[in-house]
């Protein structure tokens, strides 16, 4: 293992994915924090891709965080580690992994840059957390130009957004119903990269106080966002998040 660095959008749940499965393993890592849309230039510096996290380990650099998490199982204990050595058990973590990457997730985000875009400050002070001076700079005096282009990117308009919300709705009935046989982790008995992935995935829906970064508490969040942020709170999935947050955010396990 070489000097980790980990490059991040601080409030992006992919990055809090990352940054969790680091926590976990009580790796020593330096995290670059930047604000999103400033962050391209590092990003193609470091990975010559656009998205991040990007984990720098020793001369390696990996993108995407589904192939951090791999990466780093490599440095954990067998009893911890995120993906089953049960070739069928894998098979299932790493399906529910996708699912929630590339859907929950997809959504989860375009909702809240829907909502929280239109209140500058605010999402400043979420998205600036740790990022250089000159980035928190630049983003108060580009900040109209910033949001009209994450609107774009990220397709953040209402049609979109009501549509990605119902299609949360359906995936979080479906997690509950696997939860209703009362089990503690998704996968075989344990926790692995798809109770992590859902946690982080679901996270802009529940606002959960032990994220990576700080994040409103309800009632400080737009008020728009309340409602919906209460009645995903109230699920079977949505309180197993909170509990894996809890439980599981800021615990250490043992690497190799
Ligand atoms: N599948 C990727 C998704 C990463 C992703 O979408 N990152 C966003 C931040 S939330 C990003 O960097 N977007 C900038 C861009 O793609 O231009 C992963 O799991 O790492």
């Amino acid at each position: 293992m070489g000097e980790l660095r980990l490059i991040t959008i601080p409030m992006s749940h992919y990055c809090e994915k990352a940054r969790w499965a680091l926590d976990r393993l009580g790796l020593t890592y330096r995290e670059e924090r930047h604000i999103q849309g400033l962050h391209y230039p590092r990003t193609w510096w470091v990975s010559r891709n656009p998205a991040v996290p990007v984990l720098v380990d020793g001369g390696r650099v990996i993108a995407d965080s589904t192939n951090i998490l791999k990466h780093l199982d490599s440095y954990a204990a067998s009893g911890s580690r995120l993906y089953p050595r049960d070739t069928v058990e894998c098979r299932e973590v790493e399906a529910l992994e996708d699912w929630f990457d590339e859907v929950l997730g997809v959504e989860s985000r375009r909702w809240i840059y829907f909502h929280y875009l239109p209140h500058g400050r605010a999402f400043r002070r979420l998205a600036a957390q740790g990022a250089p001076w000159l980035e928190c700079a630049a983003a108060a005096v580009a900040y109209p130009a910033m949001s009209r282009f994450a609107t774009r990117l990220l397709q953040a308009y209402p049609k979109a957004v009501e549509a990605g919300l119902a299609q949360s709705r359906e995936i979080v009935r479906e997690v509950d119903a696997m939860l209703a046989d009362g089990r503690a982790y998704l996968v075989g008995g344990r926790f692995t990269a798809a109770d992590l992935t859902l946690a982080c995935m679901l996270a802009p829906f529940v606002a959960p106080p032990e994220y990576g970064i700080r994040v409103p508490a309800v009632h400080e969040l737009p008020a728009a966002m309340q409602p919906c942020v209460r009645q995903f709170r109230a699920t079977a999935t949505g309180s197993f998040v909170l509990r894996l947050f809890r439980e599981q955010r800021h615990r250490g396990c043992r690497g190799r």
